[in-house]
């Protein structure tokens, strides 16, 4: 038999447009969005939602879910992390492939078992960590036979991830060509590599190292060198975890002289500051390290206003997590800290109570700052990112008037710490719906390992519409070349 929920009587909220309105679902899509929806069955699940928000599920663009990485694996894995993204209102997300020894179709092969355990949809980005003709050619499998449309550069991990700028302009041009979005993770890796020598030298190894061997500078260099290779081929560029003032404003200057740049801050850039990596415990400390770092308070206020005067685009979490023990292998050197923060669980509640409660921004702008946008730039949207009639039955109710408390006690993540630790703030997720079945209700999860579906996204980014053509663009200022006589005598 059908699958039906019938939502009563909520507030219900896409990007563009809010009103009072039931949703009817069957079998994990939405049939029907209107007033006083009536069904004769008697095997309709009826969730009354009057007073509360029914929003489009969060849709994260960022996360690393059982990502081998700085010699461990992170602790949630598809069925963890998830469980604690649907417990939190979150029911899609994007994860980053990273390549076996780099082979793209080595590391998707092994992406493609490890999301075996999803109880949620997801999608993949594709890293892109060396260049030759092989992963040129496989990039171009990825986007026409995998429904992967973004691939991810380093600028930073030298020695492991980074590429140089010869290798960026090779992905850049390879993703034009093929009409997929180029991400880069922006901070100069050289100059990293050197201000983490210089931290050691003057004796300094403890997780405040981190922050002080990567300053803002240098996320602000490798943002602005990015965004201008981008512009120097002529293709949309997208900036993950935009931690800085001086990154965002590069995202900025770019965006106002008209050229297609994407920034995605992440909710811990968002809401925390860096004095937590000068705690003298160490695994309190050590739990704030991940690249780009936590800046000083400043920073995350004014990627606030940017969000909501739309500098910024999107938010997500680059939830990748490490357990205590495992954030202790850099116990004496902050350098073999593995990098890591989580957030996918708690970024719906902290961008509600931070931004929406606050006053910063409108309950359609929080639906299109979690959900919409992402879907739209990822080539989802409509059938993530909407509560229209034929997208897929994502759906959370918020309930204003309750409230959230985050604590590694009570959260579903397997993490052993929590880098929002004691948070609390109004604007509860007390319903989440994925895949047209509730998940979480009553403060319980009912997941089931392997119900989640692989989304493909094919090739096409609204980004790219008329770019050849569009005001600004360098290439479009070339002018004929002179003509020269040879001189006769
Ligand atoms: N930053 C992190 O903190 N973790 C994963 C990769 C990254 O760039
Ligand atoms: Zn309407
Ligand atoms: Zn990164
Ligand atoms: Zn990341």
């Amino acid at each position: 038999s059908l699958r039906k929920i019938l939502i009563k009587g909520g507030t219900v909220v896409n990007a563009h447009h809010q009103e009072v309105a039931d949703v009817y679902v069957e079998d994990g899509i939405i049939v029907a969005v209107k007033p006083n929806i009536r069904v004769g069955d008697d095997d309709v699940t009826v969730i009354d939602a009057t007073g509360k928000f029914v929003m489009p599920g969060g849709v994260d663009p960022h996360t690393h879910l059982a990502m081998d990485f700085m010699g461990t694996r992170t602790i949630d894995d598809f069925f963890s992390g998830q469980a604690a993204a649907l417990a939190g209102g979150t029911t899609m997300h994007i994860d980053f492939v990273i390549p076996v020894n780099g082979s793209l179709s080595a590391g998707y092969e092994a992406y493609v078992e490890k999301a075996k355990l999803s109880c949620m949809d997801y999608g993949f980005h594709m890293a892109v960590t060396k260049w030759d003709e092989i992963v040129a050619r496989e990039m171009e499998i990825m986007v026409k036979e995998k429904g992967i449309n973004s691939f991810k550069f380093f600028l930073a991990y030298k020695g492991a991830l980074m590429i140089s700028d010869e290798l960026l302009l090779d992905g850049l041009k390879k993703c034009k060509s093929l009409g997929a979005l180029a991400m880069v993770h922006a901070e100069n890796g050289d100059a990293v590599f050197e201000g983490q020598k210089r931290m050691i030298e003057l004796g300094i190894t403890g997780p405040e190292g981190h922050a002080l061997s990567r300053p803002p500078l240098l996320e602000g260099e490798g943002t602005a060198r990015a965004i201008r290779l981008a512009g120097f081929v002529n293709t949309p560029l997208y900036i993950v975890h935009v931690m800085s003032i001086d990154a965002m404003e590069e995202i900025a200057r770019a965006r106002k002289a008209g050229q297609r740049v994407v920034g995605e801050p992440v909710v811990s850039g968002l809401v925390l500051d860096d004095s937590g990596l000068w705690d003298p415990d160490f695994v309190t400390a050590a739990k704030f390290v991940m690249s780009p770092p936590i800046r000083a308070s400043g920073h995350g206020k004014a990627l606030q206003a940017a969000l909501s005067a739309g500098v910024l685009q999107l938010v997500g979490t680059d939830h990748c997590v490490f357990n205590s023990t495992q954030k202790a292998m850099g116990i004496d050197d902050f350098r073999k800290i593995p990098n890591g923060v989580n957030g996918i669980e708690e970024r719906m509640h902290l961008v509600w109570d931070t931004l929406v409660e606050s006053g910063q921004i409108s309950v359609t702008d929080y639906v299109r700052l979690t959900s919409t946008e992402c879907a739209r730039i990822f080539n989802m949207y409509p059938r993530k990112g909407a509560i229209l009639v034929g997208s897929d039955a994502d759906i959370i109710i918020l309930n204003p008037n309750s409230s959230f408390e985050i604590s590694a006690s009570s959260h579903h993540s397997r993490l052993d710490t929590n880098v929002f630790e004691g948070r609390r703030g109004k604007g509860k997720v007390e319903v989440t719906i994925a895949g047209g079945r509730i998940v979480w209700e009553n403060d319980k999860l009912k997941v089931v390992p392997g119900s989640g579906k692989y989304i493909e996204r094919p090739p096409y980014n609204y980004l790219f519409d008329g770019i050849d053509k569009a005001e600004g663009n360098y290439l479009n200022s070339l002018r004929a070349p002179v003509k020269r006589y040879k001189a006769t005598t």
